[in-house]
């Protein structure tokens, strides 16, 4: 509004001399004239001095510029729980992992004793890759539980070590169910760094596979390119856009050696009492969609780690470690499929291409799992692969 008056008054100003110079003008007129002029400029004095500097922003920080759009801050909403898992119940289902620590060095080529065949989807692969001079205990998985209590199950990922400098695990931790016992995963369950001594829904996630075609067309052993969507749902996104924010939870145990824990709701896999399930320690591929690895990756590409191979050492699949799969609620005959191989009465060779088959001879012979009298014995065990 002052503006305007400042602009009308400099206008009156302009128009009232433009008028003194043209019209002849008397002495009366003269002196009427120019006592208009001098109040007008008295006026417009006032209003120059009225008039905030132009340059400056309005001195009410309340009114913001209207042409500048105002972003509000992006808002997480807070989620609230209710259910909180307790102490783990005592695990009695365990399957046991081979063991690279034992004999893994830094800075050296490492080898672990076995337990790696890429074309049956396992893993024994905590180094880096190209070099394998780096080994990660936290990658490293020895043993691993399994059970529930009333409301939870239950799992616990027994690793080798934590890295130096580190008070905790670095990886990324799953575990994967096979409900129906045909060799595909329904179920995969990750727990993600940073990982912390409470239970936890941040960096949890859940996917389940709602088209039955992890594993590919054979889904024990590799056949590669994966064209499958794998674990195609997220049921659980760390607590968000769920029904149920408490569904899955985990946490670090820093026992001896370290853990890590999952726990999800029972009722989340409709309390099946009969599955196959094994875990994963990843870091280097680590791609929740890629399952199977096997199947993703070529033997080439996946590599090997025996220097007896000509495909030594280990490429794109590299930082990786999980164990074979082992039943859950029940003894196995023999015959489920992807069971671990000492478990099995007589194992199966898989069929292989001619190229494959040339170049067979080279390999190092399958790394079968070894048996539970190998092992040492973690605290609260009791022994065997199945209790
Ligand atoms: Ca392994
Ligand atoms: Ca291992
Ligand atoms: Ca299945
Ligand atoms: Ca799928």
């Amino acid at each position: 509004m002052k503006k305007r008056v400042w602009i009308l008054g400099l206008g009156l100003l302009a128009a009232l001399a433009c008028r003194l110079l043209k019209a002849p003008t008397t002495p009366v007129q003269m002196d009427s004239a120019q006592a208009t002029l001098i109040a007008l400029r008295v006026q417009l004095t006032q209003l120059v001095l009225q008039q905030p500097s132009a340059t400056l922003p309005p001195s009410d920080a309340t009114q913001p510029p209207s042409e500048v759009p105002v972003e509000s801050p992006t808002e997480t909403p807070t989620l609230v729980h209710r259910l909180v898992p307790g102490e783990v119940a005592r695990l009695r289902t365990a399957v046991f992992d081979m063991i690279s620590g034992d004999t893994a060095r830094q800075g050296v080529s490492n080898q672990p004793p076995g337990g790696d065949e890429s074309r049956y989807n396992l893993y024994e692969r905590p180094f880096n890759s190209q070099t394998m001079a780096l080994f990660f205990p936290d990658l490293d998985i020895c043993e691993a539980k399994i059970g529930p209590d009333n409301l939870w199950m239950f799992v616990t990922i027994y690793l080798y070590g934590l890295r130096s400098a580190s008070n905790a695990p670095q990886g990324v931790y799953r575990l994967e169910l096979d409900l129906d016992i045909d060799g595909r995963g329904e179920w995969l369950f990750e727990a993600r760094s940073p990982l912390v001594e409470e239970w936890r829904v941040e960096g949890v996630r859940v996917w389940e596979d709602t088209s039955n075609d992890v594993g590919g067309e054979r889904p024990c052993d590799a056949d590669p390119p994966q064209a499958e969507d794998s674990y195609d749902r997220l049921v659980f996104d760390q607590g968000y856009n769920t029904e149920d924010p408490d569904a899955a939870w985990a946490r670090y145990q820093p026992s001896s050696p370290p853990a890590v824990q999952l726990a999800f709701k029972y009722s989340l896999i409709g309390n099946d009492n009969k599955f196959m399930w094994g875990v994963w320690a990843d870091q280097g591929v680590d791609q929740p969609q890629w399952y199977d690895y096997k199947d993703h990756y070529t033997y080439e590409e996946a590599s090997s780690l025996f220097r007896s191979s000509r495909y030594y050492p280990i490429k794109q699949i590299a930082e990786v470690d999980n164990t074979c799969r082992w039943t859950y609620g029940f003894e196995p005959k023999g015959d489920e499929p992807c069971l671990c191989a000492s478990g099995k009465k007589q194992p199966t060779p898989t069929p292989m291409s001619p190229t494959e088959t040339s170049t067979r001879s080279a390999e190092t012979p399958v790394q079968l799992p070894p048996t539970p009298t190998e092992f040492p014995q973690y605290p609260g065990d009791i022994g065997g692969y199945v209790f």
